[in-house]
Formats: structure tokens, sequence, C-alpha cells
């Protein structure tokens, strides 16, 4: 195989699989009666990761800070949904919080928390990615740039990261080919 079209061909391929939608409860949704702590243990969430919110129109859901996740405030959301289907981008590092708003659901432990982490190896530095080398030999930027819906403000440390990876993929891939 040509190098070149080796690399290119992950380069398109790779972003995909990084970035995962969960759907919320799984099958049972967005609802009461899910224990939504043993929903989120054993799963790491990473930046740019989705979460899909499907539920009756006797619930909604409210992205919430976390004192009001901890005491079940409904006045202040930082964001409202309610139209039965939702999906939400972990756009940032820490921990999101969710409530359902609706009468005392949240207080039934129809809540949620969130906890994202950076796709990076250091994860402590959330508010300033560090400006990791581009991958400057392959010469396609433009490439990956395109298939990210993200925003460019906070996905750009995000993208750098996903680039390293897939640049080492690529080095892999061309090693193992190449006997
Ligand atoms: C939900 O599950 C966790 C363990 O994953 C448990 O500690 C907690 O008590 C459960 N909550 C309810 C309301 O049953
Ligand atoms: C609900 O609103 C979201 C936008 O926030 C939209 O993407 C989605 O399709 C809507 N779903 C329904 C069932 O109307
Ligand atoms: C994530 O970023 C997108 C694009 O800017 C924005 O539309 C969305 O509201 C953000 N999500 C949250 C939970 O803030
Ligand atoms: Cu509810």
């Amino acid at each position: 195989m040509d190098m070149g079209n080796g690399l290119l061909i992950l380069l398109l391929v790779a972003p995909a699989v990084y970035a995962v939608e969960y759907t919320v409860g799984g099958s049972s949704g967005w609802n009461l009666g899910v224990n939504y702590s043993t929903w989120v243990s054993g799963k790491t969430f990473y930046v740019g990761d989705k979460l899909l919110f499907n539920y009756g129109s006797t619930h909604a859901v409210d992205i919430v800070s976390s004192n009001d996740y901890s005491n079940c405030v409904t006045s202040s959301p930082l964001k409202s949904y309610s139209n039965g289907s939702n999906t939400i981008t972990l756009n940032s590092t820490g921990t999101m919080y969710f409530i359902c708003p609706i009468a005392f659901h949240c207080a039934q432990e129809m809540k949620l928390a969130v906890a994202v982490s950076a796709t990076s190896s250091t994860p402590e530095t959330p508010t300033t990615p560090s400006s990791s080398k581009p991958p400057s030999s392959t010469g396609t930027p433009s490439t990956t740039t395109t298939m990210s819906p993200s925003p460019p403000s906070v996905a750009a440390g995000n993208l750098c990261n996903i680039n390293a990876v897939v640049l080492g993929l690529g080095v892999f891939l061309l090693y193992v080919l190449m006997g």
C-alpha cells in the first residue's frame, strides 16, 4: 500500500472512533426507577462524547450546578431541555450534573453526575490545554478539522490530542506494513 494513502485513510476514519454517544439509562432511558450512579459506574466519559436523553412528557432534563444537583434545586438551571429527546455534548472536562426538575423526581434519584476526562494523558490542566506539536509531517490537518462538529474554542486542544493519537497509530501501521 502507498504510505500516503494509508495515513490518509487512517486520518479520515480515526476521529469518529473517539466520540461515543451514550444513551442515558440504556433502554430505560431517562426515567424514574433507574439508578444512574450504577449506570455511570464503569464508564469513562471524554470531551466530545455525547449523552442522549430519551424521556416521556412527565420528565425533563436540567443541567445544574454541583450544589443544585446535591440539593435538588430546580430554580436555577444552567440549561433546560423538555422535548423528549436531546443529545448533549460533553464539551469540557470536569463534572456535569443533570437532574429531572419535574415534581420530586430528583429527590427520587432521577439525577446524573458525569465526570468528563480529557482525551490527553495530562488531564490535570483543563483550562489551559498545552499546545502540543501539530502533526506537521502528514500535511493534512484540514481533513480532521472538517470532521469535527465541535467549536474551535473547545476543540482545539482535543483535536491536537486526537491528531497525536492518530499520528501514532499511523506510524504504528506503517511500521507493521513495512515489516
Ligand atoms: C444506586 O447504586 C449505588 C451503587 O452503584 C448504591 O450505592 C446506591 O445506594 C443506589 N441508590 C439507590 C437509590 O438505590
Ligand atoms: C428536541 O430538540 C433538539 C434540539 O435541542 C432537537 O435536536 C431534537 O430533534 C428535538 N426532538 C424532538 C423529539 O422534538
Ligand atoms: C457544546 O458546544 C455546542 C457548540 O458550541 C453547544 O451548542 C452546546 O450547547 C454545548 N453543550 C453544552 C452542554 O453546553
Ligand atoms: Cu422526571
